[in-house]
């Protein structure tokens, strides 16, 4: 008999053998030996082999999206538990990052349809001896965490959990899916009109949809297109009887989907009428009966007030009624309407106060059918979609150009909340000065927010496209309405938060406007704003150092955000603080720093700044006195005379001008060639006038007066001030350098 410690198999003559890794017998006489705790032996492992025991999790798990595919490797586990068999599995789960509610990819998910159709793993998901897999046709702007795990022939006999790791990707943006559906509605000797479905997987707005179509078999010779802004189509100009071949993809902004696959059409055989004269009679009379009655209806129908149904706006029918009367009967027999009131609200409603905010949506701003909107461009990407230009016709209204703000499929429906209480805000608004609301869009996909359309876009970028070409008076009158639109809105009681010039929208008759309503408008992966202690994302280079200390936000702090974008504008668009860090920024601002005037600045405009700017934030001028204080300047614009450029320098707050005048006024000290000095003060693009008219070294640059610098051929007056600025900037630095002047 074998000892405890020791196996024989079969009762025999041979030698007890010892026990294998992992296992023991603790009886005399044993003929396996059992495995320790948490080890097995697989059913194919003979009495002889070591027990074994699940491998550990993979490790370095890298994953690279691209597009709507994810390509993910890794390297095996660092324990394999003792076997070679070690193989993976990858499991899907589409994840609600916010809420931390994941459910696996092939389960639909609040918030999306169809969400995993398709999703292809090559080489397959599970069962993979490659540490590597590739997975396809994810959604677009999707986030999904991968599981992979590592599993041997013994993890089926642990009751452990598998040990896994997890990867989280977001997937980018991509062309549609292909069209699926695609069926002919009609046809006749000359025209097939086809019907589709939009695609499962849009990945964006649709802008349009091509149909290609050729003659059967001759598809090498000559195919032609069409386009479609919807899902159906009329192919005109067919031959009569032949067999046509037609396709459709759809189009988005991130380019063409596939085709769809193909359908056969023939078109119908010629035919010629005869008719005899008898029935040609026929038809003719009641052509003519027809009209008569038509005309008879047309005239009675004038006669009553000329008031058509056809042509009554949606809003106008609402108030109609909202006033008991129906107007069947013709108006010249009712009193004229009394005027509608509607009880005044002196603040405005936070849709986040409503228990369902998306009902909060539907309450202020109207709902307007997908089919009044011509979706013709993208202009831009917002934080939740793509923001595209169209033309919007309500009837009895005439076409508007509108800006429309789409929510990305696959939204959550915390992001379609947000995505609309903007909608709920802006609806409660009306000022010069403030985004329009025309309408959403919630019963049709995608959801959007249509607001009036503003030619010049934001107001940051405009004005760096226009560097140093508008004259001070017209940038006040600029900031003077945005003044008065944030008056309108501290009025109502609505703090802003993120007033900056990126929130500004600038119109073809340079009015601004506030936009960017919300909690939640602070992008994730805005670069300008960061965590703080207090919690939240905040756009620091805007904010007031006590709303960043302690979330203390008022209007007061809209003041000071109000005081930035003054600087961005006098600016062109220049960030503030240039490249300092967040961190810099909040110690600098802190330690008492404030922004120097701008290039140019009237220094009433750069002391209003300042006073925006006061630690102290009852000290801060009130929008109201912002706004007459820039009426002021704008009738006297004698005041404006006066910049600020050289004397600010004097004042505390700007003592770090002196130290850093990147961007600003130039540094004699810090540029050794023209063409540094140009390209620091953003006038690059003089580099070939001043070299042309000889002006090769600073030296002679610093002799420079204005008529000179006109000489060059420089006729915009902003750029002649800039570069003259600049010069007499070099020249009182080089004085002091010298000695001889004051310290600048
Ligand atoms: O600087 P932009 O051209 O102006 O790029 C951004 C982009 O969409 C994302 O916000 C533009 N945009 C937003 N709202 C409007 C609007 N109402 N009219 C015109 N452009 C708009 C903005």
């Amino acid at each position: 008999a074998c000892e405890p410690g020791f196996y024989k198999s079969i009762a025999g003559d041979q030698l007890c053998a010892k026990c294998p890794l992992h296992s023991h017998s603790e009886t005399l006489a044993s003929l396996f030996c059992q495995c320790d705790s948490s080890y097995y032996r697989a059913a194919s492992d003979p009495p002889s082999a070591s027990c074994t025991r699940p491998p550990s999790a993979p490790v370095n798990v890298i994953s690279t999206v691209n597009g709507t595919s994810v390509a993910l490797e890794w390297s095996p586990p660092l324990d394999t538990g003792g076997r070679e068999d070690v193989q993976y599995n990858v499991i899907c789960r589409r994840c609600m990052w916010e809420s931390g509610h994941c459910a696996p990819c092939g389960s639909g998910m609040a918030g999306g349809s169809g969400a995993s159709r398709g999703i292809r793993f090559v080489p397959q998901h599970t069962g993979l001896s490659e540490p590597a897999v590739s997975v396809l046709n994810l959604m677009a702007h999707m986030n999904y965490t991968f599981q992979i795990e590592a599993v041997n022939g013994v993890s089926t006999l642990s009751l452990e959990p598998q040990r896994y790791t997890s990867v989280n990707i977001t997937t980018n943006q991509a062309a549609p899916s292909q069209i699926v559906v695609l069926r002919q509605e009609t046809r006749s000797q000359n025209s097939v009109t086809l019907l589709w479905q939009e695609p499962d997987r849009p990945n964006g707005v649709i802008l349009e949809y091509e149909i290609k179509y050729f003659e059967k078999d001759k598809e090498q010779q000559s195919y032609s297109t069409l386009k479609s802004k919807g899902t159906s189509a009329t192919v005109l100009g067919l031959k009569p009887g032949t067999r046509y071949v037609f396709q459709v993809r759809a189009r988005t902004s991130a380019g063409c989907g596939r085709f769809s696959q193909t359908i056969e059409v023939e078109t119908g055989k010629a035919v010629s009428l005869r008719y005899d004269t008898m029935t040609i009679i026929w038809i003719c009379l009641a052509l003519v009966t027809g009209l008569v009655i038509l005309l008879t209806v047309l005239i009675c129908k004038k006669r009553h007030c000329g008031y058509s149904k056809a042509f009554q706006d949606p809003d106008e029918e609402k108030m109609h009624y909202m006033n008991g009367h129906t107007y069947s009967t013709p108006c010249w027999f009712l009193p004229p309407p009394p005027p509608i009131t509607f009880p005044e609200s002196k603040f405005y409603i936070d849709p986040h106060t409503y228990e369902d905010p998306c009902q909060a949506v539907h309450e202020f701003a109207r709902e307007i059918e997908a089919s009044r909107i011509k979706i013709e461009k993208v202009i831009g990407s917002g934080e939740f979609g793509e923001v595209c230009y169209g033309r919007l016709k309500l009837p009895g209204k005439r076409e508007l150009p509108v800006a429309l703000k789409t929510l990305k499929s696959g939204y959550t429906e915390r992001q379609r909340r947000d995505f609309l209480s903007e909608a709920s805000i802006m609806a409660q608004f009306d000022h010069p000065n403030i985004i329009r609301l025309e309408g959403v869009v919630t019963r049709s996909k995608p959801v959007m927010i249509i607001t009036e359309y503003m030619e010049n876009g934001s107001l940051d970028s405009f004005l760096r496209r226009h560097d140093g070409q508008f004259t001070i008076i017209q940038l006040v009158g600029m900031l003077r309405g945005i003044a008065a639109g944030m008056k309108y809105l501290s009025d109502l009681g609505y703090i802003h938060r993120d007033l900056a010039a990126r929130n500004i929208l600038v119109n073809s008759n340079l009015v601004c406007k506030v936009s960017d309503f919300g909690l939640s408008r602070i992008l994730e992966d805005d670069p300008d704003a960061a965590y703080t202690t207090t919690g939240g994302k905040i756009p620091i280079r805007w904010t007031a150092p006590e709303a960043i200390a302690f979330r203390k936000f008022s209007t007061a702090s809209d003041v000071w955000s109000y005081g930035v974008v003054m600087w961005e504008v006098l600016a062109y668009g220049e960030r503030p603080y240039w490249n300092m860090t967040n961190r810099d920024v909040i110690n600098s601002v802190e330690e008492g720093y404030r922004l120097p005037a701008p290039m140019s600045c009237p220094s009433t405009l750069h002391q209003l700044m300042l006073d925006c700017w006061q630690k102290d934030r009852n000290e801060r001028p009130k929008f109201s006195q912002i706004v007459s204080i820039l009426d002021k300047l704008i009738r006297t614009p004698d005041n404006l005379k006066v910049t600020a450029t050289l004397n600010s320098c004097f004042m505390p707050q700007c003592w770090r001008l002196c130290l850093k005048p990147r961007g600003g006024g130039g540094d004699a000290g810090l540029f050794s060639t023209v063409d540094e000095w140009l390209d620091s003060i953003k006038m690059g693009r003089y580099k070939e006038h001043f070299a042309a008219a000889g002006y090769l070294s600073l030296a002679l640059v610093m002799r420079m007066n204005i008529d000179d610098i006109r000489r060059l051929g420089i006729t915009l007056m902003g750029h002649q001030k800039k570069i003259l600025t600049s010069i007499q900037i070099m020249r009182a630095q080089t004085l002091s350098v010298n000695g001889r002047g004051v310290h600048v």
